[in-house]
């Protein structure tokens, strides 16, 4: 879905832009099946290891996973975008809706960041509320790159993968502060994140719900966290970045690749082997390098 000119003002206005159906269920739908096929399997894996009594077989999307959790926090384990490297998640990295959208705001030679997660958020009762991967602190994603890329114009893509509330745990922004740059993170178990003295304490947090299908676009200084799930099911979301091709990533460690290109389509990496080779390499290769720059 292309942005309309207003939602782009609006981007680069406030470094925040919320844009409802960007892609349709049918768009979802392959990656969403191959994560639950991941599930079954682990679940029986976790199952046969008397880890899991209730495989919760039946239950929806949101709800298998967070009743899994609950019995087994390895429910979890290896289920990351470049852990799995499932040949329908590599397929979506380039679906023409979501990047018709991205397009709008990065041009049409996009580079897909390596930066990119998948996160069944849990609910707080099995979770905690303590900050962390799922509960994330105040941080831009500057701070999460090396300074190489300062300059890169990288949009992070917050997509919902089941409908993000207030009570689930969506994302909160502090918009317009992007206009600031980077402010100085200090780095700590819950994550790396601004350090308190620099949050700007005269804007005020907006909740960005969001529902499935929906992005919620940030530019790299826009501050944001996410506040604990308080429902009973999973928040499932994909955060991805897209830069302009050709610019660094602030991860040159990680795989990078061409996800769409109108000047050079050969470009485009569609080879699923290849993105997942490259992943296995780089993962063992990059161990021991700090990916923050705190
Ligand atoms: O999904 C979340 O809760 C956190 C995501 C995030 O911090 C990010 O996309 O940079």
């Amino acid at each position: 879905m292309r942005l309309t000119e207003e939602q782009v003002r609006a981007f680069r206005e406030d470094g925040v832009l919320v844009a409802e159906g960007v892609v349709a269920d049918a768009d979802l739908a392959p990656m969403i099946a191959e994560y639950e096929a991941w599930i079954d399997d682990r679940a029986r894996a976790l199952h046969a290891e008397g880890k899991i009594a209730d495989l919760a077989e039946g239950a929806d999307f949101g709800h298998r996973i967070a009743r899994l959790y609950a019995q087994s926090k390895e429910i979890a384990n290896g289920m990351d975008v470049m852990q799995l490297r499932g040949p329908a998640t590599f397929a979506f990295l380039r679906n023409d809706n979501l990047l018709d959208a991205v397009e709008c705001l990065v041009g049409p030679e996009i580079t897909c960041n390596p930066i990119q997660h998948i996160r069944a958020k849990p609910p707080a009762e099995s979770a905690g509320e303590g900050l962390g991967f799922y509960n994330v602190p105040w941080h831009q994603d500057m701070a999460v790159t090396w300074q190489e890329a300062d300059d890169s114009e990288i949009v992070t893509c917050w997509l919902a993968l089941v409908d993000a509330t207030v009570e689930n745990g969506c994302m909160e922004v502090l918009p317009g502060v992007w206009r600031r740059g980077y402010l100085p993170h200090q780095p700590g178990e819950g994550g790396t994140s601004v350090c308190p003295e620099a949050l700007p304490a005269d804007v005020k947090p907006r909740p960005v719900p969001v529902k499935k299908g929906g992005i919620v676009f940030m530019h790299r200084c826009t501050p944001h966290r996410s506040t604990p799930n308080y429902s009973d099911a999973a928040r499932w979301s994909l955060d991805l970045r897209y830069q302009p091709a050709g610019t660094p990533t602030g991860r040159p460690f990680h795989p990078e690749f061409v996800a769409r290109s109108r000047a050079h389509p050969e470009t485009v990496l569609t080879d699923h082997a290849e993105w997942s080779r490259r992943w296995v390499e780089a993962l063992e290769s990059s161990k021991g390098i700090r990916a923050h720059r705190v």
